[in-house]
This record gives structure tokens, sequence and C-alpha cells, in this order.
């Protein structure tokens, strides 16, 4: 365990006992979007948020598939000496998400719960505290904990500042990474979670599923990334729940036999899974299920030129 200054501060450890666990909020009578922060970094500051080295912080989650798209497009777009990066605990208990020994403390404002991050934007805050979201150290507020939002800002709003490893967000391929995405996000992104809910409409998303990586084999037969030549954010949005499939939600093999019985999908992604990116932002620990087995990611993949 790393050692840190007798003045970090950390949240005491998960309690489920005594703080319940966390919910939530659904209070439908709530105005606010579940992600209620959506602000954008613009070129010119119209939106009170300007690219600069040092100003953003990202506070993200190893479990969490969608700190794990953001975590991968702030690479490869060459953020990482210009936005800043930690993580929450991977426990949490109905205080939300906190700052423990295992990642560090809060190396921004020093807080032990990620609620106070909330708090110090909206007084009173009683959304749902969610990761990853994004700081800025100028306002002291909350910039967005919208994903797709900051996943795009990261890969176009910072070209003059930083080197891209590639460009996940080309011009010429916007439309139809946007529209993959409609199709994708429900479907895959929140449909791997929905399908393994009892019932018809778990039987449903599980069907609508399983037919998407059909779709989705067939069209990687041919080709070595979603869109275009290059690796792009439809391939980081695809990729971040394909890695967390066979030892989370199909953990017991309850939705199908395993990704391998896409065998184009399943050699892409251990392809994707090459990519310093890919496996410097994944820790299999953090969202594998107890009982569960790892396929094999580190089998050599056969992929058709790009
Ligand atoms: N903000 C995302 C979703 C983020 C999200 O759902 N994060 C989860 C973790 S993966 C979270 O923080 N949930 C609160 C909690 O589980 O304590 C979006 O725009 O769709």
């Amino acid at each position: 365990m790393p050692r840190y200054s007798r003045f970090s501060r950390f949240a005491s450890p998960a309690n489920t006992s005594r703080y319940g666990e966390y919910r939530v909020p659904c209070d439908a009578d709530d105005p606010h979007p579940l992600f209620r922060f959506t602000g954008r970094i613009t070129d010119d500051g119209r939106s009170g948020f300007t690219p600069r080295v040092g100003r953003y912080h990202l506070y993200a989650g190893w479990p969490c598939p969608w700190s794990q798209r953001v975590a991968i497009t702030r690479i490869l777009a060459g953020l990482t000496d210009v936005v800043t990066l930690s993580y929450v605990d991977n426990e949490r208990d109905g205080r939300g998400w906190a700052f423990r020994q295992r990642y560090g403390p809060d190396p921004v404002n020093g807080f032990t719960l990620l609620r106070e991050v909330y708090e110090a934007t909206e007084e009173g805050f009683d959304g749902h505290v969610s990761v990853p979201v994004l700081w800025d150290r100028a306002t002291a507020s909350v910039v967005s904990n919208d994903v797709r939002t900051i996943e795009i800002d990261f890969a176009t709003r910072f070209r003059h500042l930083a080197d891209p490893v590639v460009d996940v967000y080309p011009e010429r391929h916007r439309a139809e990474i946007d529209e993959i995405d409609a199709w994708l996000g429900p479907a895959v992104n929140d449909g791997v979670y929905a399908a393994t809910r009892p019932g018809s409409a778990g039987a449903h998303a599980r069907d609508r599923l399983l037919a998407a990586f059909a779709e989705l084999d067939r069209r990687l037969a041919a080709r070595r990334y979603l869109v275009g030549s290059t690796l792009t954010e439809a391939d980081i949005r695809l990729w971040v729940t394909l890695v967390r499939y066979d030892v989370g939600p199909n953990a017991h093999r309850t939705l199908n036999p395993g990704l391998h019985t896409f065998p184009n999908l399943w050699s892409y992604a251990r392809d994707l899974y090459t990519v310093p990116a890919f496996r410097e932002t994944t820790d299999f620990a953090t969202f594998t299920v107890p009982g569960a087995t790892r396929p094999d990611w580190l089998a050599p993949a056969t992929r058709p030129p790009a």
C-alpha cells in the first residue's frame, strides 16, 4: 500500500450496514436529467470553459465502463499531460463513491467523498453522484458528468495543446460514429445490463444484444475497425462493454455461451486489448464477479488489414 502524508484525508471504510447501499436518486418530480452537468469546453470560451493545460481533472472509477471510455480517449487524444485523472475507491456504500488508501486521496480538492465535488458545484446537491465527472480547477466546479460530451471534447478541443496518438473523432466519420452510437448505446452498452433482468423485458434485451453482436461480427469479418480504417470513438464505446461481458453480465453464461461464439468480434476485442490505452485502463479484478472464468485475452488475434 503506497504511503501518504499524514495530512491525506480518506473516507472511512465502506460500510453498508451503517450507511446502506448507494441508491440512484429517482424522484419522479425531479426536473433534472440523471447526469445533470453537461458543460462543454469551447475554443472561444463562450461556455465558460476554455481548453488549457492543467485546468481540468477527471474523477474516474476502475470498474466503470463509462469511466474507461473517457480514460482511453484521454490517452489516445494525447491528454495525459493536459488533463489530470484520479480514481475513486472501487467500493461504496450509501455515501456514494469515496477516496481511500487503495488509489489515494483526492489530489485536487482533498475531499473524502465524491459527493463533495457535486456539492461544491451546486449547494444542497441531491442528484446522482456518478463517475466519470470532469472538474474545473479555474471555477472550482463540475464541467460535466455526461460521458458522450466529455469524450468528444477530449477528442476535439485540445488539438492545439496535445499530440494525439490517433484522431478518434475524425470530422469525416462523425455522422457514422454518432449513428452507430445511437444503435449500440441502447442495444449493447445499456442493453447488456438490461439483458440480465428477469422476465420478458430481460429476454427482449437479450435477443437485441445477441442480434447486435451478430451484426457486429458480420461487420468486423472484413474490416479491422467499426468505422473507417482507424480506431475511433465507436470502437472505444463498444470495447468497454465487450471486455466486461464474460466476467460480468455473462459470467455464468446466462446470456450466451460466451463472446467467443462471435469469432470476428472476439478477435477484434483481443486485437484492441493489445493497444496500450485499452490495456493500461483495464483492471479485470475490479469488474470480475466471484466465480467468473476470464477468457484468454492474450491469445493472438488475426484481423483483416485496416
Ligand atoms: N454518465 C454516464 C454514466 C455514468 C455511470 O452510470 N456511472 C456509474 C458507474 S459505471 C456510477 O457512477 N453510478 C453511481 C454509483 O454506482 O455509485 C452517462 O453519461 O451515461
